[in-house]
């Protein structure tokens, strides 16, 4: 079967919908059909700063949403980046390949640079996107199911995969994004023309699945909207009533067009209020699922290490594939 890998970071405690529609949801269903690689990205996470106890803990969480989203330890390999060192050994070979110019035009790295002030972003935010190029190429993924903000950092490792196989020949599977339409991109609640978004979301515009079932129903009736009535999904001009219509399609698999048809002359709070319905019904078991995973740490732990031995018999393939083409001289 085609590989895929993935990530996600355990920087925010709960996983909001944006990562679960955009991201996880996809996780669950390559599983069957892939031999799937996920990971929780520390390394990723403290490229801004992060007390050590909560990022120990938020770890853990992450391992626990990404189980009670469905992901199952039988049908993928799940671990944590941390425990497999060939991920920053292998980026520092990438790091050496990848222009300084290149690198620059990153745009995550401007927007979440610019927001930290340019000054006080660290060089390992810079290359924050040359890391995942080998957390990817590491386990000669086919495929990386991400949203649409990664579709860069995902030709950036096409990219430095074909120039590394062009200079010392081949050695990586270049690997395609793996993106879908309906969930590329899940909007801001309260500014749909934002995506949805740890760092740049309000509150109000960001729903965070761990949260209050009811604090969440109460975001989704308090939804920006757009003016006129008509429940139509139309991107361009009613992008806030668009975003509810994906939302409620995937999380139900009922069509747009049936949903459209569905609420023909009824307004936008009939949609709201059965939205809420959906997504309480939706976080309340992910909720619980979660914290069944978090009252027995020492599950949680050896699946981890579990998936960690997998990975590394992966990755340390990989790798030494890697330092013989390159030219390191193999230890004896
Ligand atoms: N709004 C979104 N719609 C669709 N997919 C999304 N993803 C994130 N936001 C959306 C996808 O979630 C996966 C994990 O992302 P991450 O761990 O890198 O988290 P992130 O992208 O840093 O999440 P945020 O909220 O977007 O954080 P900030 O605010 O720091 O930028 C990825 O596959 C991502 O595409």
């Amino acid at each position: 079967p085609l590989r895929v890998l993935s990530g996600i970071q355990p920087t925010a405690g709960s996983f909001h919908l944006g990562n679960y529609l955009g991201a996880v949801r996809q996780w669950v269903a390559l599983q069957e059909t892939h031999d799937a690689f996920y990971t929780v990205v520390d390394l990723h996470a403290i490229t801004l700063p992060q007390d050590p106890a909560e990022l120990r803990s938020n770890t853990r969480l992450a391992a626990a949403q990404l189980l009670a989203a469905g992901l199952d330890p039988e049908r993928c390999t799940l671990f944590v980046q941390s425990h497999v060192p060939e991920h920053a050994q292998l980026a520092w070979i990438m790091n050496c390949l990848t222009g300084f110019g290149e690198a620059s035009r990153m745009t995550q790295f401007k927007d979440k640079s610019s927001r930290q002030g340019a000054d006080r972003a660290s060089v390992g935010l810079f290359t924050y996107p040359i890391l995942q190029v080998a957390d990817i190429l590491l386990y000669q993924a086919n495929e990386v199911p991400v949203g649409e903000d990664q579709r860069q950092h995902i030709e950036l490792t096409r990219d430095l995969a074909e120039r590394f196989n062009g200079r010392f020949g081949q050695t990586f599977t270049v690997p395609a994004p793996h993106i879908l339409k309906e969930t590329a991109k899940i909007y801001d609640l309260q500014d749909p023309s934002i995506k949805m978004s740890k760092s740049a979301s309000t509150p109000k515009g960001l729903i965070n699945l761990l949260d209050e079932p009811r604090a969440t129903a109460k975001k989704v009736k308090s939804a920006v909207t757009d003016t006129g009535t008509e429940i139509r999904y139309d991107a361009e001009n009613k992008p806030g009533i668009s975003n509810l219509l994906s939302i409620y399609s995937t999380l139900t698999g009922a069509g747009v067009a049936e949903l459209e048809q569905k609420y023909a002359g009824k307004g936008y709070g009939a949609l709201k209020t059965d939205l809420a319905e959906v997504m309480i019904d939706f976080v309340t078991p992910f909720r619980e699922r979660t914290q069944q995973y978090l009252d027995d740490p020492e599950t949680l732990d050896s699946i981890l290490a579990k998936g960690a031995e997998k990975a590394r018999a992966v990755a340390a393939e990989t790798l030494s594939q890697a330092y013989e083409k390159v030219g390191f001289l193999p230890a004896k």
